[in-house]
């Protein structure tokens, strides 16, 4: 009930927060008090830590921190409470004896620096546009182009904006203005340009594009005061609809997905007076003459894990009568069970960690240094140190970190909430004294995979948004013409012709429906044909390229995470496709023994709002944050909802050889201890949301992987095609 109330007003609720709520609903509190209170936050979406502070302001409960919100409901099951650790009854196993050796080769020659530096010289710098591997894009229209200045180790991204611009970051509680990086007067977008030095060194952190460009900015800030808080604010409207703004007056039929969120909205007459394109009439067929060696080079993939795969048994209650509320309680105790269980294999398999011990053992421990494997519940800085609540699936108990200790502020930063960390020390009363702290992390060095007999590539996309009206659609339509042997120089051909495989990490379509205001900004106001119009176009790429295609949170798809597939009866052309394999969110291909780990990439957003220094203008490091996690998403009941399936499938339980999200629409790349760490853009161009936010894209780029190194070989620029959207 208070689900649909709130969505009848526009306003989402995520599953946590609606937990915490319903009980209190109409008893407690009003649905105006409660809108009220989000209003004035500036947002639409109600998370568990708005609904314990809506609810502590209203008196409903005494005190509450975001923090505790969400993680109780996983926890509340758990056995043993943290006072009486000691006298805990609990049968537990013994504790571990760490074993296994590292894993894989560590010979100094097994770290590939060649590698790199192999890439560096190949990554050539590719343009389709006129000037031709001359490592510098000049956007057609760029009369005056603009040197760009010189920026070491990191893609920074101008964007072009003059004082105007000043009044959109404080508008947005979440992202931090970039005024650094403006540089006022100027309107240029660039990509720095590494020294191809750069691109090896991995000590530095962030790799930055191979490609160069100048690209005149068409798009002027515009100072439209957009309701003053922006995305929250749309949302009072009945009147939206029936005044008429969705452009016919039109009041949607709204179909709703899981947790009651709708995900479409079907305009009830738009069938008969389509005005708008499903690209129906554009056919590209492959050059004639052009050679494919891909054609040649047998298929090897494999997708070797898909969240369909898995087999989730319902979690059991002692009781079928018992309440819905004992559920849920049981099946989060489920997953944060699977998510404790899956980490600690992931740990012993680092020699370094020691004898790992039940929490609810601790007690039998005299002297001797043990670790402990645990879930992060809690963490705060004292004056000397850190402090954290930790539980295992035995107990919760309070770990303190000395600031002196290695690595010690680095680790305390670095750990979002509800991930699982190691801790090696000693117990004390009711508490453990750590001296060291463990991520979970990959293996510093990697054994290299036998070489491949023949090159062959796979292309990587994300975000495409077909149905906005910002989809850069003749971008997308050049790259699709460029796949069919359009291209500019002898470079490109052997490029173009050893793609086997294309890789699509979510956000394929706009979507409809999902943030208010959002129906003003489609050029196709209805989900299917948005699906119909994306076939449409991906049926123009070769027969012979395997697309690997995963939802995002634009798409008819499950909205929590792990995201299974696109819902059938939205996304039947998909479907349809020959050569598409839908594949979840997360997933991971196996392609030529190489492992591609591919996810949407909404856990980014948690990470810029939990690790210090992290922005949406540098995902690449966010991804390495959550592969130093070894989880896509780790926090509950912040940004990103997460079902309470039986088994955490959102674990990064196999080191990827490269790992690919989306999302934020910034293309950025990485390498970090092997694993190549790409996001891969959009095809969308800076929306009205976007502007408002200070997002500023880099649309239409192609990143072109070799599979043999799973490393970047070219990055190939459509963007100069996509100005003006
Ligand atoms: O995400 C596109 C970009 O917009 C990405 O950087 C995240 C950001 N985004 C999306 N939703 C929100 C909210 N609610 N607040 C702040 N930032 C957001 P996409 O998934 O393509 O819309
Ligand atoms: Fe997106
Ligand atoms: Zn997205």
């Amino acid at each position: 009930m208070l689900v649909e109330d709130l969505i009848k007003n526009n306003y989402l609720i995520t599953p946590s927060a609606y937990y915490l709520l319903e009980p209190h609903y109409k008893r407690d509190f009003t649905l105006a008090e409660l809108i009220k209170f989000a209003k004035a936050r500036g947002t639409f979406v109600i998370d568990s830590a708005l609904a314990m502070d809506f609810l502590v302001e209203k008196g409903v409960v005494s005190t509450g921190s975001p923090d505790d919100s969400a993680p109780e409901e996983a926890t509340e099951e758990t056995p043993v409470s943290p006072a009486d650790v000691g006298y805990s009854e609990d049968v537990v196993e013994t504790g571990e004896t760490s074993v296994s050796e590292s894993v894989e080769g560590d010979s100094p020659e097994d770290i590939a620096p060649s590698d790199e530096a192999v890439l560096a010289e190949d990554a050539g710098s590719i343009s389709t546009g006129d000037v031709v591997e001359s490592g510098v894009v000049t956007a057609s229209s760029g009369e005056e182009s603009v040197e760009p200045a010189k920026i070491v180790g990191e893609t920074s991204i101008s964007t072009g904006a003059t004082a105007e611009s000043e009044q959109f970051p404080a508008s947005n509680p979440v992202e931090e203005p970039i005024s650094s990086e403006i540089s006022e007067g100027e309107s240029f977008i660039s990509t720095g340009t590494p020294e191809p030095e750069e691109l090896v060194d991995e000590a530095s952190g962030s790799l930055d594009s191979s490609l160069t460009e100048v690209v005149e900015d068409s798009l002027p800030v515009e100072a439209e005061p957009l309701n003053g808080n922006g995305y929250g604010n749309y949302a009072d409207s009945e009147e939206y609809y029936e005044n008429g703004e969705n452009g016919n007056g039109v009041k949607p039929k709204i179909v709703y997905g899981d947790y009651g969120i709708p995900i479409a909205y079907v305009g009830e007459d738009v069938e008969g007076e389509k005005s708008y394109s499903t690209y129906r009439d554009v056919v590209i067929r492959p050059k004639e003459g052009f050679h494919y060696r891909a054609k040649e080079i047998p298929d090897d993939w494999e997708v070797t894990f898909d969240v369909k795969n898995v087999k989730f048994e319902a979690p059991k209650v002692k009781n079928a009568a018992s309440k819905e509320g004992e559920i849920i309680i049981q099946a989060y105790s489920n997953y944060v069970k699977s998510r404790l269980k899956k980490m600690r294999r992931i740990f012993r398999e680092n020699p370094e960690i020691g004898t790992v011990i039940d929490i609810a053992k601790l007690s039998y421990v005299r002297d001797d240094e043990v670790t402990i494997v645990g879930l992060v519940n809690d963490k705060r800085e004292t004056a000397k140190g850190y402090m954290f609540e930790v539980e295992d699936a035995t107990g919760r108990i309070k770990v303190f970190l000395g600031r002196d200790k290695e690595n010690a502020s680095q680790a305390y930063n670095a750990i979002m909430p509800d991930s699982v960390v190691a801790f090696r020390g000693q117990p004390g009363r009711g508490i453990f004294f750590a001296n060291r702290v463990f991520l979970p992390d990959v293996p510093k060095f990697r054994r290299e995979k036998p070489p491949l007999e023949e090159k062959v590539y796979a292309i990587l996309l994300s975000d495409i948004h077909v149905g906005s009206n910002k989809f850069c659609e003749k971008a997308f339509e050049k790259f699709l013409e460029w796949l069919n042997g359009e291209v500019n120089s002898r470079a490109e051909e052997e490029l173009v012709s050893r793609i086997k495989y294309m890789i699509i990490g979510g956000d394929v379509v706009d979507g409809v429906g999902i943030y208010p205001g959002q129906y003003n900004e489609l050029e196709i106001p209805d989900i299917f044909d948005q699906y119909e119009a994306l076939a449409n176009l991906l049926r123009n790429v070769p027969d012979h390229i395997t697309m690997f295609i995963g939802p995002g949170n634009h798409d008819a798809a499950r909205t929590a995470l792990p995201q299974p597939g696109f819902y059938e009866e939205y996304a039947k052309p998909l479907y349809k496709l020959k050569n598409a394999v839908i594949i979840s969110n997360p997933a991971v291909i196996n392609l030529h023994g190489r492992e591609f780990l591919v996810a949407h990439g909404r856990g980014i957003e948690d990470v810029v709002d939990f690790i210090p220094g992290r922005s949406h203008h540098h995902p690449a490091q966010a991804m390495v944050d959550l592969l130093k996690l070894r989880h896509i998403a780790p926090t509950f009941g912040n940004k990103v909802p997460i079902a309470p399936d039986p088994e955490d499938t959102l674990v990064i339980e196999s080191v990827p050889d490269l790992f690919q999200a989306g999302h934020v629409h910034v293309m950025e790349y990485q390498i970090y201890s092997g694993v190549f760490v790409i996001n891969t853009g959009t095809w969308q161009a800076q929306t009205e949301f976007q502007k408002m936010v200070n997002i500023v894209p880099t649309p239409a780029r192609v990143p072109i992987i070799d599979v043999e190194t799973a490393r970047l070989r070219a990055v190939v620029s459509f963007d100069q095609f996509c100005e003006g959207v």
